[in-house]
């Protein structure tokens, strides 16, 4: 056996090996990989996070914010060239190329697994190794899952209390041999090298070769060089999204990057609504929206990520697998997120935001005047005045779930929400209305599948170049996109008549002079409004070839600034237009080859016919 071919640890998921001596067993082969000063098991208590965040403090790698405006809170500031999830490093290594499909990159898995070895080895010298057990959901729930992190960052330990639910309890699920899924991580900044020498910490240790790497087969993953955000709290993108979707396949149910919110309609009926949307689409605006109409309340359960199953009653029930939210903060402020914004007041941790001369942190969009005097995300002086941002447009905060004023009573619920109303986002110029509902899960899928925003400002009647996200899935799915897709039509056929109802939204429709037709924010709450009197079934709808569109005058826009000749812009269908989008869903279909299940052909197929009729 060459080295290449040798697993990385002996970790082996046959059932006789789980248990908490197959745990102890990892995290000593990873100890022995990475060589660690010290191991740390962490119970994710609040005695824990007191003492690491002051640890982070006293070695200069968080900054206390003045408790009288943001209490125990704190700034980190990281290497410039850590600022972002790094997808041409993020790699899928199943053992077989196609089964990663043409959206990922791949590696084979033995190959990866050599060069691995290569970067870990003696990666943690000097540092403390934690080992933090976590749980996706509620603790030994139906939909829930366990993973175990091992990492050389303690802002990255204590970033997973916050996003995930950690303690001692999963070690005791664990002892009683429930599968749990093996992450990886270290900063690639070692303090002592394999001869002794000695080097200084800095403030944010990194590495400038990174790598994100899930294995599928063996539901691990490996992240080294980055202790930013998805790339480094392994929990989220690499486990909820990655690696679940492979888990949900092979288990039948589905892990999706989805914001799911529960709506009370003026009746005082209660809904669940799960969306998915491409970044940069207001994802998080919705999750925490305050409806403008009276008599409605949306209230949160999760903003990025769902997991949903079918339950006892044949519904498809969803959790929120976080117990945190990582949003973005530039663009958060009173009047786009308000509930943002209250859920800030303390206990969190601002990665990249500027500092104000009183202790208490900025962003652009925080308020409209910018403070006279900042210091910036790269720890320098700032004006209005320098022409460039305070804070970096991907800088974020990290709190926890619990802590949203707008949380609903059920966000926690054991055994997840039923979801009444699934919508696919877009950012789109042309074509894509407002709203319309799909005709069935198949059509839904179709929907889906071709999500896209446009890249450049379109020209009048024409699209502009799309980039397709589908399902808001594309650097996020563990496995070929294509069988992703056919997963989806099976979980439809499994469904049946109780499939959540389907719907496509765009916010971002603009007019023949360029401006948005929609004012979108606070009232996307008529949308939504529109959506539950379908599943209702109290409105009905209007067959388009795109969809089922509202009847004029079924959308209220009561008390709107809205020209009717904008609202029927909104929805208006120009065939010409659409069929060469068809087109260019032809070609990306194409990517795929084969893999692309036929029942999607059919219904671009379909959509053609009825654009021609
Ligand atoms: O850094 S995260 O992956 O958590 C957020 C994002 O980039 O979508
Ligand atoms: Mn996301």
């Amino acid at each position: 056996m060459t080295i290449a071919e040798l697993p990385l640890t002996d970790l082996d998921f046959e059932p006789e090996s789980r248990g908490l001596e197959a745990l102890r067993a990892w995290v000593a082969d990873i100890a022995a990989l990475t060589e660690p000063d010290s191991v740390e098991w962490c119970d994710g208590s609040l005695v824990e996070g007191d003492r690491l965040t002051k640890l982070l403090v006293a070695e200069g790698k968080l900054i206390r914010l003045n408790p009288e405006w943001r209490p125990n809170s704190f700034l980190a500031r990281t290497d410039p060239g850590d600022v972002a999830r790094v997808e041409d490093r993020t790699y899928i290594c199943s053992t077989d190329e196609a089964d990663a499909g043409p959206t990922n990159n791949w590696r084979a898995p033995a190959e990866m697994r050599a060069e691995l070895r290569g970067v870990f080895e003696g990666s943690m010298r000097g540092r403390t190794m934690y080992v933090v057990p976590f749980s996706m959901g509620p603790l030994g729930g139906p939909i829930s899952q366990l993973g175990v992190q091992v990492t050389d960052s303690a802002y990255v330990a204590v970033s997973l209390g916050m996003m995930t639910r950690v303690s001692s309890g999963v070690l005791d699920l664990i002892d009683a041999g429930q599968p749990w899924v093996a992450t990886v991580h270290s900063v690639g900044y070692p303090l002592t090298d394999a001869r002794d020498r000695q080097r200084d910490d800095v403030a944010w240790p990194c590495n400038e070769t990174k790598y994100i790497v899930q294995f599928p087969e063996s539901r691990e993953i490996w992240s080294y060089g980055s202790g930013y955000g998805g790339n480094a709290i392994l929990a989220k993108k690499c486990f909820a999204l990655r690696i679940a979707s492979v888990m949900a396949r092979d288990e039948g149910w589905l892990a999706e990057h989805m914001l799911i919110v529960k709506v009370t309609s003026p009746e005082g009926k209660a809904y669940h609504v799960a969306a998915a949307f491409p970044s940069a689409c207001g994802k998080t605006n919705l999750a925490m929206l305050r409806p403008s109409i009276p008599g409605w309340t949306v209230e949160t359960i999760g903003d990025d990520i769902a997991w949903l199953r079918q339950g006892p009653d044949g519904r498809l029930r969803a959790i929120n697998p976080e117990a945190g939210f990582f949003g973005v903060a530039p663009g958060t402020g009173p009047g786009t997120n308000a509930t943002a914004v209250d859920t800030l007041w303390g206990n969190t941790i601002f990665t990249n935001v500027a500092l104000r001369d009183d202790g208490d942190v900025w962003w652009e969009g925080l308020s409209e005047e910018p403070p006279a005097h900042l210091i910036d995300w790269r720890g320098e002086d700032w004006t209005p005045e320098s022409g460039r941002p305070a804070a970096h447009p991907n800088s974020r905060f990290t709190v926890s779930a619990a802590q949203c004023p707008a949380i609903a009573d059920d966000w926690d619920a054991f055994d997840g929400v039923p979801i009444d109303a699934i919508l696919f986002g877009g950012r789109r110029a042309t074509n894509v209305p407002l709203v319309a509902q799909a005709r069935d899960w198949k059509h839904g899928v179709f929907l889906g599948a071709t999500i896209s925003s446009e890249q450049t400002a379109a020209a009048e009647g024409t699209v502009g170049e799309l980039r397709r996200d589908p399902f808001a899935m594309l650097p996020f799915c563990g496995y070929n996109m294509a069988d992703y897709w056919g997963h989806w039509l099976r979980m439809g056929d499994k469904l049946g008549s109780n499939a959540p109802a389907v719907f496509q939204v765009n916010w971002f429709r603009k007019g023949e002079g360029g401006s948005y037709l929609w004012p979108g924010f606070a009232e996307n709450a008529r949308v939504i409004e529109w959506i539950v009197r379908r599943v209702e079934g109290s409105l009905g709808a209007m067959d388009a070839p795109i969809g089922r569109l509202p009847i004029p005058g079924d959308l209220n826009v009561d008390g709107l600034d809205l020209p009717t000749a904008d609202v029927d812009a909104l929805f208006a269908v120009d065939r010409a237009s659409w069929l060469a989008e068809c087109d260019l869903t032809e070609e990306f279909f194409a990517r795929f080859g084969t893999r692309v299940p036929p029942a999607l052909r059919a219904e671009l197929a379909s959509l053609r016919y009825h654009l021609r009729a």
